[in-house]
């Protein structure tokens, strides 16, 4: 079974004001730097690399009322959204090279107008360590790289909630949360209200990663739009030291392979983030090449085997 991908652009956000950290703000070039392009490539894919987009500066700054550096959080959303959406009506897959995951916001908006539009379903795979579901009221930081899933349900201010017009982009029931395992305690009351479908580390030691993925892919059917949102820290930092936020216990080198071969399979993936790398942490770049590895699977570099 060889698959044919749609034509692919790299869109570049370098900044990091939604995070905690400096540094995630050089993540595209050291994906780049990596071979992404040249790996596409390579897996017979039309590409073309945008380059990046040009934000504000990280003022960095304490948070005001529970959010930090708001304003610039909002600007670079919007510029995503409108980059991410202009992709996506020209019949492109965008992949966003971030920059730290508040970027999940615009992007993800994106892809649900673009959903409403065409009449797709929409999925959005989450892999992350962090379930990304805070509001102003319970953020332990104020860092908005912690909202974003919670923004795009619908809980969070409003020019990040109605970014892209007057409703929320999406409900709890469109999202699948991989590889979870740090969950904040006012964030894990929200998440269980809004009823998450989470896959946590937990879970997925119990039932393993192969029927964990099946579940977070059951009901995608021909015409679902699957959108991956790819934090880099959703992998375990032994093997991918390179994040702002490391946490232990994340999905090894196979398990995370897995994850990307099935998605390939599905045939369904329709746009993707890579976001949160810190090359400032990153050790020769490996973190980023790992990444670049994976993103090949995620385009069936190993399906290959089972031709
Ligand atoms: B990431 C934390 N929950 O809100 C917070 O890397 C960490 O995009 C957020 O998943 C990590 O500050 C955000 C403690
Ligand atoms: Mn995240
Ligand atoms: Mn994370
Ligand atoms: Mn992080």
């Amino acid at each position: 079974m060889s698959r044919t991908f749609p034509p692919v652009s790299l869109l570049g956000a370098p900044t990091d004001v939604g995070a905690g950290h400096r540094g995630a703000g050089l993540g595209p070039e050291a994906l780049r730097i990596a071979g992404l392009p040249e790996a596409l490539v390579a897996r017979g894919i039309d590409l073309i690399d945008r380059g990046n987009i040009d934000g504000p500066r990280n003022p960095w700054t304490p948070p005001d009322d529970g959010y930090r550096h708001l304003k610039e959080v909002t600007d670079w959303n919007r510029m995503v959204m409108h980059a991410v959406e202009a992709e996506l009506d020209a019949g492109r897959m965008p992949i966003l090279l971030g920059g730290d995951h508040c970027l999940g916001v615009g992007s993800i908006t994106a892809v649900a107008r673009h959903c409403r539009k065409t009449g797709k379903k929409l999925r959005v795979l989450w892999l992350d360590a962090h379930a990304d579901f805070n509001t102003h009221n319970v953020t332990p930081s104020g860092n908005i790289h912690g909202m974003p899933v919670a923004c795009l349900c619908g809980l969070g201010p409003r020019e990040l909630t109605h970014l892209g017009g007057d409703a929320p982009a999406m409900s709890a029931g469109d999202i699948r949360q991989i590889g979870i395992r740090s969950v904040d305690e006012g964030e894990k009351r929200l998440v269980k209200e809004h009823g998450l479908d989470v896959y946590d580390m937990r879970y997925i030691d119990e039932v393993g990663m192969k029927r964990a993925m099946e579940e977070a892919l059951d009901g995608v059917d021909d015409n679902t739009h699957v959108h991956v949102s790819f934090d880099v820290d959703f992998l375990d930092p032994s093997i991918a030291p390179g994040v702002g936020t490391t946490v232990p216990g994340g999905p090894n080198y196979r398990e995370a392979q897995l994850v990307m071969e099935m998605i390939a399979d599905s045939g369904r993936m329709g746009s993707l983030d890579i976001v949160e790398l810190n090359p400032l942490l990153d050790a020769q770049n490996a973190t980023a090449k790992l990444a670049v590895d994976l993103v090949e699977s995620l385009f069936g570099k190993s399906t290959l085997m089972r031709d």
